[in-house]
């Protein structure tokens, strides 16, 4: 991917460039052959934790949303170790293990039904360099934990304006890639694959809707949805889908996964509410990682000024 404009922290120069992990190690080993007295108080793997997480923080410049949140990022490690990503496995360690074959490149997305413009595009006409920004969101999950994540990508808005909508279309569907040879969770039937999601057309456009490409400043890794993946903050995690290869423009509510595989404990709208509990555990409080102890879920996860206004009028305890 490219980047919109040369973050400040930059200053390397490209015959400097190392791997990311290399550069970590070499960073951390000068600040604990520097620290002196500090190291030797804290111990080393204290001073290695505080400096990686500094070289991680330099990797999200400046942010256009979100900036509140900076304190509270999770590490790069837990956010690309800790998944749900059920092509890959179910469990949480499943994903970073088994996406290792998984080929993000080459990728097109067809964008088709109710919209002018239909066609296959590329994941750089979708999220045009030009637009890109790196926007720091909260993400909750239906199963009761959250993570604070540095994503890159562009506004779903943006690729609106391109694509073009027709006046028919009242929905968008979102269809994850198809591929059992580099999926092997796709291989057992623990959801109807492929991976379906959808969103009301003015969610869609909401401007907190998201495509990412990136996260902490670097291309998406396999197991957080490379190429590109949907990022809906005000939802529960599950609703924002990965590894895209569909964009259908419908004027029907799509079928989603989740709702499909158990509907009396997943909606479509499927929104962060304190209110509702799932049927079979409570969604009031949540655990934010890698905490244990639990504090409380937030209406909308939080971001109800942005989005409140599209729910006026509806049942939120019918369609959580
Ligand atoms: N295709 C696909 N997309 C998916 C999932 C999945 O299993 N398959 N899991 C969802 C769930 S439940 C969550 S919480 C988020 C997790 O995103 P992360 O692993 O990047 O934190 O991805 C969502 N997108
Ligand atoms: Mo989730």
């Amino acid at each position: 991917m490219w980047i919109k404009k040369k973050p400040s922290w930059d200053t390397i120069p490209p015959s400097e460039i190392t791997p990311y992990d290399v550069y970590l190690n070499r960073r951390q080993f000068m600040a604990a052959a520097g620290a002196g007295v500090a190291a030797a108080a804290l111990g080393p793997s204290a001073v290695a934790a505080a400096v990686r997480r500094r070289a991680q923080e330099a990797q999200v410049g400046e942010v256009a949303f979100g900036e509140e949140l900076r304190g509270e990022l999770n590490d790069y490690d837990l956010i690309t170790t800790y998944n749900n990503y059920y092509e890959f496995g179910t469990r949480k360690q499943d994903p970073a293990q088994n996406a290792g074959d998984f080929r993000p490149e080459p990728w097109s997305v067809e964008v088709s039904g109710e919209v002018h413009r239909p066609g296959r595009y590329s994941v750089e006409e979708l999220v045009r360099p030009d637009e890109v920004e790196d926007r720091i969101y909260r993400l909750r999950c239906v199963e009761a934990w959250s993570m604070v994540v540095p994503w890159r990508g562009g506004a779903f808005r943006n690729l609106l304006t391109r694509v073009e909508p027709t006046s028919n279309a009242k929905f968008v569907a979102f269809e994850t890639v198809y591929r059992p040879e580099e999926m092997p969770g796709q291989r057992r039937r623990v959801l109807e694959w492929p991976y379906v999601e959808g969103l009301r057309i003015d969610e869609a456009a909401n401007e907190l809707t998201f495509l990412a490409t990136g996260l902490y400043g670097r291309d998406l890794p396999n197991q957080n949805g490379a190429p590109l993946r949907l990022v809906v903050p005000w939802k529960y995690g599950f609703k924002s889908i990965k590894s895209i290869v569909k964009i259908t423009f419908t004027e029907e509510m799509p079928p989603t996964s989740w709702n499909l595989s158990a509907p009396h404990e997943y909606g479509f709208y499927a929104n962060v509410n304190p209110e509702v509990d799932h049927p079979r555990w409570s969604q009031a409080r949540e655990t934010r990682l890698p905490g244990i102890r639990k504090s409380p879920t937030t209406m909308f996860n939080g971001y109800g000024e942005q989005v409140e206004h599209m729910y006026r009028g509806m049942d939120l305890t019918r369609w959580y």
